[in-house]
């Protein structure tokens, strides 16, 4: 059977972590596209070159032409402009929305079967903005930001418990951003609710709300140590979790931005939620049930998505 083919579009500084995760991970073969030319393929032969001491076998090739694109299985994009410090995630529609088209094309003339992960910001908006210019099916076009935030989320509550990140399950809704929603109550370490945890004296409230702040702010505050760039590491690892969940029909349950039509009371829209991803790309919305704290802020949440939506509407990009 042929390897599958990962294609990342974008060779920049998530870019190139994910080619060297899909290598280590041996997913298949990879080709890394970007505008500036020498880029991918110095970062695609230097990652093959790793390959004899790593012990993986995958052709690793870089290029600035969209038939590199040929056939891909998954496509990861990253391209366009991260932040600087004091410019929001909105401060990128215009730029970004422009690079989303040019790259919807790319994937619809080259591999229009691929499982398509958008990361590039603001996310929830320019994973809509990319499905409609690549017109994949909805369920096979997904944004990257949920397992980002959750992951954000398990490791402050492992610190604060002193537990093992892996035995820390986090939930997270809503937008990549300010007005996302950590649910604490769907949070656990090891099936132990953090109310629980709270109640047998394992933290307090006041502790939990300045993580679920810190959260929301993960993204800043790595933006503000750096000065030169965002976070790429974390958000590259989540964006392979979830090619491999599509890649391995492994049917994991991951909150990713997702187009959500009649669940949570949505009419079509893209939006941080649990689903499940498996070879058929997003084959099932997760709707648990929220309180009425959640519900409100959940609603926040999707009416900040909106907002950004209308945006790029009122820009006419
Ligand atoms: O959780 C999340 N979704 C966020 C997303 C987490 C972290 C970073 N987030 C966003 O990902 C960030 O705000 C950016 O919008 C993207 C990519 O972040 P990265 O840190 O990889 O940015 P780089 O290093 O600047 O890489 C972007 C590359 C760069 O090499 C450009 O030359 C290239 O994109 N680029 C393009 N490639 C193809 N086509 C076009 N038009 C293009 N324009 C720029």
């Amino acid at each position: 059977m042929a390897r599958n083919k990962i294609a990342l579009v974008g060779a920049g500084n998530i870019g190139g972590t994910l080619a060297l995760l899909a290598g280590l991970k041996e997913l298949g073969d990879i080709v890394l596209f970007d505008i500036v030319d020498g880029v991918p393929q110095g970062k695609g032969l230097d990652i093959a070159q790793a390959s004899p001491v790593e012990g993986f076998d995958a052709s690793v090739t870089g290029s600035s032409d969209y038939s590199a694109l040929a056939g891909a299985d998954v496509v990861i994009v990253t391209a366009g402009i991260p932040r600087k410090p004091g410019m929001s995630r909105d401060d990128l529609i215009g730029t970004n929305t422009k690079v989303m088209k040019a790259v919807g094309e790319g994937i619809k003339n080259n591999c229009p079967n691929a499982f398509v992960i958008c990361i590039t910001n603001p996310l929830d908006v320019m994973v809509g903005v990319l499905r409609d210019a690549c017109g994949l099916p909805h369920e096979k076009v997904v944004g990257m930001a949920g397992v980002l935030d959750s992951a954000r989320f398990r490791l402050f509550l492992a610190e604060e418990f002193g537990v093992s990140v892996e035995d820390v399950t986090a939930f997270v809704l809503g937008g990549h951003g300010d007005t996302m929603v950590p649910l604490t109550r769907y949070s656990t370490v090891a099936g132990i609710p953090v109310p629980d945890l709270i109640a047998m004296g394992w933290t307090s409230q006041e502790k939990i709300d300045a993580i679920v702040q810190r959260t929301r702010d993960g993204g800043a505050e790595i933006v503000g140590l750096l000065k030169t760039g965002s976070a790429f590491y974390a958000p590259a690892s989540s964006a392979i979790a979830m090619a491999e969940s599509y890649l391995k029909d492994k049917k994991r349950v991951l909150p990713c931005a997702a187009y959500v039509k009649g669940a949570y009371g949505l009419d079509g829209l893209y939006v941080g939620v649990p689903v499940v991803i498996g070879a058929g790309g997003v084959e099932r919305i997760v709707e648990i049930s929220l309180n009425a704290d959640e519900k409100a802020m959940f609603d926040h949440s999707v009416g900040a998505v909106r907002a950004l939506n209308e945006v790029v509407v009122k820009l006419g990009l």
